[in-house]
């Protein structure tokens, strides 16, 4: 696995001497102007990061190094007979820019094989736990624990060089990925399944390993979680979770306490958690209204008395995109294909038809479409995976892999602590005044 580590190097060092000839050139050049009303408005199109792994188009969705999903689906490597891109492709083109070959993504598969071992106070330590604490909280809870192993916090102790930083995160991001599937899997078992736990597969590639662990053998659950482990992966460096990772990243935490940090922030309802809020909220509608198969007028009925309760609509709106989400165009693809006949896929379509212009018409919203938590619940439902508070957890999983890639580009560019200027309103108003100043030197 030495090869994708000495590409990424190479790959890496090629950037950093781009960059200093652009900073050198161009270093002075505006690229934009913040009005006052974004600094109080979540900071909304202001460019501030630089983040390799992805691109979002607020027009077109994410694409991750330039490639579309559709043409991830085309060109990453698959498993035999099946249909899906394998996620250890989509790390391989993050982390280098190159699409792998099969070759490449069987010894990343391998690599993620060989550091699966999870060590025993992990488990003791979830274990302290009370089952019915959150999935998420276990899942931070584990990574934290994890932390235990890691190189980078070794080595710095010991007295390591920046030109080294790089390295020792490559070797921690690429373990903590490696374990992920089984830490998630024993918190699945542990809270829903009675605590019996599956040994790993090593015959199987690591979304695959994943279902497996979990307790789904059936192929098709399979294809669904390769799809769901690549398209979760990243949305460029300014969401919650990527952008927590980058943050907390920057001030030398290890990658483990980064990754940690990023998943408190996962963790949130109007981010990650979105996933088990649709599949709550569709739950309690079909409650609510008495049956599986709801019309779109009680559908309709039902959106509106949601908002009139001063509660969002879960899976609909977003703080970039403009159009609907390609990640939830590939779900609803999936399930076209896979299980169109299923009543929860059909009230996903229904919702779909009827959320958008509902929202449009409440003249505030930017976006009144749907956004990958849209359908991600209804394809788990219908494989038998109903444990809605869960499904953050395979989303953290996922997005492992952007955000760690993430942040070894972070490192292996060298690029210093973040450290944005804040202002209080008293400093605002006396600056407008003319009293003092807002922005920093
Ligand atoms: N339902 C009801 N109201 C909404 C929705 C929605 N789905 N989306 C936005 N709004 C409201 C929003 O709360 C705000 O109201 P107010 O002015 O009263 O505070 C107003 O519309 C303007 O918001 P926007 O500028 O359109 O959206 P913003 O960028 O602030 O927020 C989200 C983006 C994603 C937080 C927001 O659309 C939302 O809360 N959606 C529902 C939760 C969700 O699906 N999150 C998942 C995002 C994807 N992910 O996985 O992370
Ligand atoms: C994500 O995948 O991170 C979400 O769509 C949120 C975002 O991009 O802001």
């Amino acid at each position: 696995m030495e090869k994708m580590k000495n590409l990424f190097k190479q790959k890496a060092d090629q950037t950093a001497t781009e960059v200093k000839d652009l900073l050198k050139e161009h270093g002075a050049k505006k690229i934009g102007e913040v009005h006052l009303s974004q600094i109080f408005q979540g900071m909304r199109g202001i460019t501030g990061l630089v983040y390799e792994t992805s691109l979002l188009d607020s027009q077109e969705g994410i694409r991750f190094r330039g490639f579309s999903i559709p043409e991830l689906q085309q060109k990453l490597p698959k498993a035999k007979g099946g249909n899906e891109p394998l996620p250890e492709g989509l790390f391989y083109l993050m982390l280098t820019g190159e699409v792998p070959s099969e070759a490449d993504v069987q010894a990343i598969s391998e690599e993620w094989r060989k550091r699966g071992t999870v060590p025993a106070h992990v488990y003791a330590t979830v274990d302290a736990l009370p089952k019915d604490a959150h999935p998420m909280t276990q899942f931070i809870t584990a990574v934290l624990a994890l932390q235990t192993e890691s190189q980078f916090a070794k080595k710095y102790n010991e007295g390591m060089a920046k030109k080294d930083y790089w390295s020792y995160a490559y070797e921690d991001a690429m373990t903590l990925i490696a374990r992920l599937p089984a830490v998630a899997a024993y918190i699945y078992r542990r809270k829903y399944k009675g605590g019996k736990t599956i040994d790993s597969d090593p015959k199987l590639d690591w979304s695959a390993n994943f279902a497996h662990l979990l307790g789904f053998e059936n192929e098709q659950f399979k294809e669904l979680m390769r799809l769901y482990l690549t398209i979760h992966t990243d949305h460029e460096g300014g969401n919650v979770s990527a952008h927590t990772t980058y943050l907390v990243g920057s001030a030398l935490s290890d990658p483990y306490l980064a990754f940690a940090a990023g998943m408190a922030g996962l963790a949130g309802p109007l981010h990650g958690l979105a996933n088990q809020e649709v599949i709550k909220w569709i739950f309690e509608m079909q409650k609510s209204i008495g049956t599986d198969q709801p019309t779109g007028e009680q559908i309709a009925d039902y959106v509106k008395k949601t908002l009139s309760e001063g509660k969002v609509v879960p899976g609909y709106g977003h703080a970039v995109l403009r159009k609907t989400d390609p990640r939830f165009s590939a779900q609803a693809e999936f399930a076209k294909k896979h299980c169109p006949h299923d009543p929860i896929v059909q009230t996903v379509t229904k919702i779909y038809e009827t959320v958008p212009p509902i929202l449009q018409s409440l003249g505030k919203i930017k976006n009144p479409w749907p956004n990958v938590d849209a359908h991600s619940g209804a394809l788990l439902v219908h494989y038998g995976m109903k444990e809605y508070e869960y499904y953050t957890v395979l989303f953290g999983v996922s997005r492992a892999l952007g955000v760690l890639a993430g942040l070894l580009w972070a490192r292996g560019l060298g690029f210093p602590l973040e450290r944005p200027k804040s202002v209080t309103v008293e400093s605002v108003k006396k600056w407008l005044k003319g009293d003092d100043q807002i922005w920093g030197d």
